[in-house]
C-alpha cells in the first residue's frame, strides 16, 4: 500500500506518464481469466507504449478468450507458459491493468522481480492501491475508460485500432451500455470511438449475441438446476467439472450464465457456483441493487464491484452453496 488515495485523478495520470516515460521495457499484465476489459486494457497500454517507442511484453495467465480474437494485436498477448521463452526476465517494470490486487495476476508473478516497479491502472472499488504509481477511478465503468482519459491527457491521437480496443472494453464492462455504470462520460467516449470508424454493430453481435454451442449447452444444464431461497430473493445455479468436460466448454463459455438467476423478477442476488475440483468452488455473484456483493465476496477473500463480484471457497459444492447462501441471506 502506498496510500495515494489523496492524490487527484489528474495527478495520478501525470505520475503514470512519468512512470512510463522513465521505463524502457515493460511487462503488461491483466488478471487471470481475463474478460473484455482486461484484454482491451492490455492492448490499449501496448498501443500507448508503442506511441512512445517503448518495448513491452503483454501477458495474462490464461490467454485471450476466443470471442476476443478479432481485436487487433490480440495474437501478441502471451499466456503464462510462453514467458518461459522470453529472454528479458524477470521483469522489473510492470503495468497491471484491471487487477484489484496484485495477486489477481496469478502465476505471472513468477516472472516478476521482487523489487519491480509497478504501475496499477484499475477501476475496482476494492483496489488496494498496490504499486509505486496507482491510477484508480472507482466510478470509471471500465479500466479502458481510464486509459481513454490517459491517452487524451497525453495528447495522443486516436486511431481505428485503439478505438476498437477501447470500445470493446467499454461495451463488455457496461453489459452493452446497459449497466448503471453507463454514464454520460461513457457515452461521450463511445461516441468519440465510433467517429474513428469502430464497427459497433459487429462488435456487439460478436460479444453480446453470438454463443458457442458449449455455452448454450451449459445454460441448458445450469437452468435445469435453478434453485431458490424460500422467499425467492436469492437464486442460483451450479456447474460441475463433468459439465465442462461433456460439453467441451472453456471457462469463457460460463460468461453470462450467472445473469440468468439474477434476471428473474424479484430476485435480489443471483449466483453461479462452479466446482473446480473436489475441494474448490468458484462463486460468481450478481446483485439487482439491494445487496453489496463486493462486500460479501470480500468476506470470503474475493472481490469485485457492488453489483458483480466473485470469490473462491474450499469445500464440497454442497458445503459452499450452504455457507454462501447463508451469508447472502444475512446481507439482504
Ligand atoms: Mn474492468
Amino acid at each position: 500500500m502506498t496510500g495515494l488515495t489523496t492524490q487527484s485523478y489528474a495527478q495520478q495520470i501525470e505520475r503514470a506518464r512519468n512512470f512510463i516515460q522513465e521505463g524502457n521495457h515493460f511487462l503488461v499484465v491483466a488478471h487471470v481469466q481475463p474478460d473484455g476489459d482486461a484484454i482491451s486494457s492490455t492492448l490499449a497500454v501496448g498501443w500507448l507504449l508503442r506511441q512512445w517507442n517503448k518495448s513491452y511484453v503483454m501477458v495474462n495467465e490464461n490467454g485471450v478468450p476466443n470471442k476476443l480474437n478479432y481485436l487487433p494485436g490480440s495474437d501478441q498477448i502471451n499466456v503464462h507458459a510462453e514467458l518461459e521463452n522470453i529472454a528479458a526476465k524477470p521483469f522489473d517494470t510492470v503495468i497491471c491493468v484491471d487487477c484489484a490486487d496484485y495477486a489477481r495476476i496469478g502465476k505471472i508473478a513468477e516472472w516478476i522481480d521482487k523489487d519491480a516497479r509497478i504501475l496499477n491502472i484499475d477501476h475496482h472499488p476494492t483496489n488496494d492501491h498496490y504499486g509505486e504509481v496507482a491510477v484508480i477511478r472507482e466510478d470509471a465503468a471500465a479500466t479502458v475508460e481510464i486509459l481513454f482519459d490517459m491517452i487524451a491527457s497525453y495528447g495522443l491521437t486516436l486511431d481505428l485500432e485503439v478505438a476498437t480496443v477501447l470500445y470493446t472494453g467499454l461495451l463488455t464492462d457496461t453489459g452493452g451500455f446497459r449497466y448503471s455504470n453507463t454514464t454520460p462520460h461513457v457515452m461521450t467516449i463511445a461516441s468519440e470511438l465510433l467517429k474513428q470508424g469502430v464497427n459497433g454493430n459487429d462488435i456487439a453481435d460478436r460479444l453480446l449475441e453470438k454463443m458457442s454451442m458449449a455455452q448454450m449447452q451449459l445454460i441448458q444444464r445450469g437452468l435445469s438446476r435453478l434453485a431458490f431461497s424460500e422467499d425467492h430473493r436469492i437464486a442460483w445455479l451450479y456447474v460441475t467439472p463433468q459439465d465442462m468436460q461433456e460439453t467441451g466448454a472453456l471457462n469463457e463459455d460460463l460468461e453470462g450464465l450467472v445473469n440468468y438467476p439474477r434476471n428473474i423478477d424479484g430476485v435480489e442476488v443471483g449466483l453461479l457456483f462452479k466446482q473446480v475440483d473436489d475441494t474448490g468452488v468458484k462463486v460468481s455473484m450478481r446483485s439487482a441493487g439491494l445487496a453489496n456483493v463486493a462486500e460479501i465476496a470480500q468476506s470470503f477473500s474475493g472481490g469485485g464491484h457492488v453489483r458483480a463480484a466473485g470469490c473462491k471457497l474450499t469445500g464440497t459444492l454442497e458445503e459452499v452453496i450452504t455457507i454462501v447462501i447463508e451469508r447472502v441471506k444475512q446481507a439482504l
